[in-house]
């Protein structure tokens, strides 16, 4: 039985991919840091709480992970731990970097020092590519990042990079564009519409507030790109990965196509904030996921039609249920 170790497997990534490896038959050590509360929503709705191993550690402290590394000497690592909200990292860009840029060269130095037989998987990110230098991003374009989130991937990236070229690890990185799913946070403008019109459809709320509608995003859905993770591992050789749709829609089209899910006119619902604009802002992205394709026979399996309607419909029935739990009744 193969070992996979997730970091960050309480979030939207680690459930997914915990999900795909049990269903392969590994076993899932996950590794969640320490909070005054468990955050185990996602693991509970998969119903996963009970079938991966949960432990501590924090990838901020090197000696969490030599310790776990040292236990579990797992086949598969998967680095998915981060301060992952582009917003939030203007406001703490120190913490940001330290979880998301430092923690990735932690893990590697466990790697490096503790297991190096390990295929490690390190999560990078399409913000790298902030201020695009080509229409469609592939894995050859240069990078231009607009966040202290998007600096510290980057910082990520090439020390994973650099682990491969210096120490022979086998280390991959997906860069990934956004993706989403019913599991993703609520602070993402893709959850915070389909939660907002799920609650605008039965009352709840009459108005969201968002910032900037002409910004653009390639949306998969998670459950496709944690396959592309997976399958970056099984190859012969360790490589880069760019792993998006090739499509591109704004955050107006979004609104219109979550409100059109439920007959409801966006522009009636939707009211735009200043407050809520970047101070830099990443204005479009578009990947290109030939390499991916031709390598790894990875293609998505799923449209931003399908996704926006899939997340809708679950926030739909999230709400019913929140609704009959407060009244104590079944009225819908
Ligand atoms: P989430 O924000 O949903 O999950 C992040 C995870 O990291 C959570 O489990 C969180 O734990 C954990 N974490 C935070 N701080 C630490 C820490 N100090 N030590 C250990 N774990 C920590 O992100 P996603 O699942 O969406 O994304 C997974 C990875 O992929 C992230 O690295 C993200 O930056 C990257 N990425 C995501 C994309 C996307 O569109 N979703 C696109 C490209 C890259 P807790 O829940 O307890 O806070
Ligand atoms: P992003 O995702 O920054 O691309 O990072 P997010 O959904 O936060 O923003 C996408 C775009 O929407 C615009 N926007 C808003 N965004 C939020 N969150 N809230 C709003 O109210 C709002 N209004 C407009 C933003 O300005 C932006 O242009 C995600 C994260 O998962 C990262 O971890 C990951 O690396 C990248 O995707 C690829």
């Amino acid at each position: 039985m193969r070992t996979a170790f997730i970091t960050g497997i309480t979030g939207q990534d680690g459930a997914y991919l915990a999900e795909l490896l049990l269903s392969k038959g590994y076993r899932v050590i996950g590794m969640r840091p320490q909070r005054s509360t468990a955050n185990l929503w996602r693991l509970n709705e998969l119903n996963l709480t009970e079938q991966v191993e949960l432990v501590e550690g924090d990838v901020t402290d090197l000696s969490s992970l030599v310790k776990l590394l040292d236990t579990y000497k797992p086949d598969e690592i998967y680095n998915l731990a981060a301060q992952s909200f582009v917003g939030t990292s203007w406001n703490q860009p120190i913490l940001t970097c330290q979880i998301t840029g430092i923690g990735a060269l932690n893990l590697l130095e466990a790697v490096r020092m503790v297991h190096p037989e390990s295929k490690y998987y390190q999560a990078s990110s399409s913000e790298m590519f902030g201020k695009i230098q080509q229409p469609q991003q592939t894995e050859d374009t240069p990078f231009y990042p607009r966040s202290p989130y998007g600096v510290a991937k980057l910082f990520s990236h090439w020390m994973t990079v650099n682990y491969r070229e210096s120490h022979g690890l086998f280390a991959c990185s997906g860069i990934l564009f956004n993706h989403e799913s019913p599991l993703r946070g609520l602070q993402f403008v893709t959850r915070k519409v389909t939660d907002a019109v799920a609650r605008i459809y039965y009352g709840l709320t009459d108005k969201v507030q968002l910032g900037n509608l002409d910004a653009q995003r390639d949306w998969g859905f998670a459950r496709d790109y944690v396959e592309a993770m997976w399958l970056m591992l099984q190859q012969e050789q360790p490589d880069d990965y760019v792993i998006a749709t090739g499509t591109t829609t704004s955050i107006r089209t979004l609104c219109e196509l979550a409100f059109n899910h439920v007959n409801l006119d966006w522009t009636r619902y939707v009211e735009v904030d200043p407050k809520l604009y970047r101070p830099a802002e990443v204005e479009v992205l578009l990947g290109d996921p030939s390499k991916a394709s031709r390598q790894l026979g990875w293609t998505p399996r799923t449209s931003v039609e399908q996704l926006i309607s899939m997340m809708v419909e679950s926030d739909l029935q999230r709400v019913r249920s929140e609704m009959k739990h407060v009244e104590g009744r079944s009225f819908l």
